[in-house]
């Protein structure tokens, strides 16, 4: 028996009537209204996608399934001796709203294990990129090479029923999960660590424990590998990796498609890539330091430079946050606790005491809060992952977990086929001229 596949049945037959009666008998109520700046200025929180995945309060954060993050960690069973919950855990609360008990989690564990073979051709691909390729490229290639694995495909081509979509989606789903940490990790050895080889899963580690193995990094790396993949699951759907992944799976295009191009949104320096851009800029004013912890007045200066060049301040400001993002502060926690002298991390803590008030002087930024880019390269680097290229993956793997589970939902409501309409500039112009 599939504990988490019959429990998320259940939720989904229990789902399927409010959806059904919402479009049936609410179909034509107004929910939102459309100004010019949000056509123009990237559809920006207009009320359009449906997930209950995970809601972003601007001035609260993330919460997954009703749950803040602080609670998630809190409840969510871990593994002995561990700070952090296991990953696969968190699969089972976004699929399905519920804590799961620590059986559960170890039922779901085998299976993930039973899932993540990965065929020789995988690693061909991965093996055929130049090793000056950017590790998102490579992701992206790997990840969708494995299409031709694709059950849903399969089932499609053989008159599968609307109503069993889910079903194939989810062992899509659950396939790529197992598999997407053995990915990232090959990627980073090869590229980083050829030497070493390629280190297999051990079969008794949970999927963070594994991943700090495989990368092979030591006791607490397995915990940063949950708290990393954890944190950076979800953010709601309107964010471009999620809404990519929401948006390429609208046309039936199976999981492995949809996560392609959700992690080639991933990598743009607006988004997932600016965990990258925090290490660079920094690394920038280290060197400029000789190695000494800059002053406030050093640091200002060093912002001050980077805004007037035209440039933005990675890890800070946010499109729906109106606060300090509650994922750097997780990570900042785990800082404190386990690297309150790092270097980088006091860089970090520096540029907090200094950026929001610059960022209000500037005027331009609505949030001029830091968000989770600028912590987490930090907690990276201190344990040796210096290969700043290689975070977005890490991002990758991690986002993965909300926008399959998403596509999971998706398909199991039958949501439509995504198509907004465009209108051209002059027609714009018109528009504005009538209501004027
Ligand atoms: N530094 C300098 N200027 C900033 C800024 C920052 N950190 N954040 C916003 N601004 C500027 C914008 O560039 C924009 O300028 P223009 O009017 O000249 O175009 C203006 O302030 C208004 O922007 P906004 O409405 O506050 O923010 P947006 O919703 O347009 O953009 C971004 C949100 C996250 C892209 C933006 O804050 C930014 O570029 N931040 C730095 C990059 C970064 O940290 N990205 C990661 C965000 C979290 C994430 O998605 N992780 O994956």
């Amino acid at each position: 028996m599939n504990n988490l596949k019959d429990k998320l049945y259940a939720k989904i037959q229990e789902h399927r009537p409010r959806t059904a009666k919402l479009l049936e008998e609410h179909g034509d109520t107004i929910i939102d209204h459309v100004t010019v700046a949000q056509v123009i200025g990237g559809m920006r929180g207009i009320k359009s996608l449906v997930t209950d995945i995970s809601y972003l309060d601007p001035l609260e954060g993330i919460r997954y399934r009703g749950f803040t993050l602080p609670e998630v960690l809190e409840k969510l069973p871990k593994p002995e001796g561990a700070d952090m919950p296991y990953v696969e855990g968190l699969y089972y609360l976004l699929l399905t709203g519920e804590m799961p008990t620590k059986e559960e989690v170890k039922y779901l564990m085998v299976d993930f294990k039973n899932r993540r073979f990965i065929p020789r051709y995988v690693w061909d691909v991965i093996d055929a990129f130049p090793s000056n390729s950017h590790p998102m490229a490579i992701l992206s290639a790997a990840v969708m090479s494995l299409e031709r694995e694709s059950h849903f495909n399969t089932s499609y081509k053989k008159g599968m029923s609307k109503m069993d979509y889910w079903s194939c989606t989810y062992e899509d789903a659950t396939n790529l999960l197992a598999k997407m940490p053995l990915i990232g990790a090959y990627i980073y050895n090869k590229l980083y660590h050829p030497e070493k080889g390629h280190r297999y899963p051990d079969p008794s580690l949970d999927l963070g424990g594994n991943f700090a193995y495989m990368m092979g990094k030591d006791k607490p790396y397995d915990d940063v590998a949950r708290m990393y993949f954890i944190i950076h699951a979800d953010h709601e759907s309107g964010n471009v990796s999620a809404h990519t992944g929401h948006l390429v799976a609208s046309s039936l295009s199976d999981v492995y498609y949809a996560t392609s191009a959700m992690i080639n949104g991933l990598a743009g320096p607006l988004h997932g890539l600016a965990n990258q851009e925090v290490l660079r800029w920094l690394q920038g004013l280290r060197e400029q330091m000789n190695g000494e912890i800059p002053s406030d007045e050093e640091m200002k200066k060093y912002v001050w430079e980077t805004l007037n060049s035209g440039q933005v301040i990675p890890g800070y400001g946010h499109a729906v946050l109106r606060k300090t993002d509650p994922r750097y502060t997780v990570q900042r926690e785990f800082c404190l606790k386990h690297m309150p002298d790092d270097e980088l991390f006091k860089y970090v803590d520096a540029l907090y005491k200094v950026v929001p008030d610059i960022l209000q002087e500037h005027g331009k930024a609505k949030n001029p809060w830091p968000n989770v880019d600028a912590q987490s390269g930090v907690v990276q680097w201190h344990y040796g992952v210096t290969q700043y290229d290689f975070y977005t993956v890490l991002f990758s793997i991690g986002r993965s977990f909300g926008v399959l589970s998403n596509i999971i939902w998706d398909r199991a409501l039958g949501y439509s086929l995504e198509r907004p309409k465009s209108i051209t500039t002059e027609m714009l112009e018109e528009m504005v001229k009538a209501k004027n």
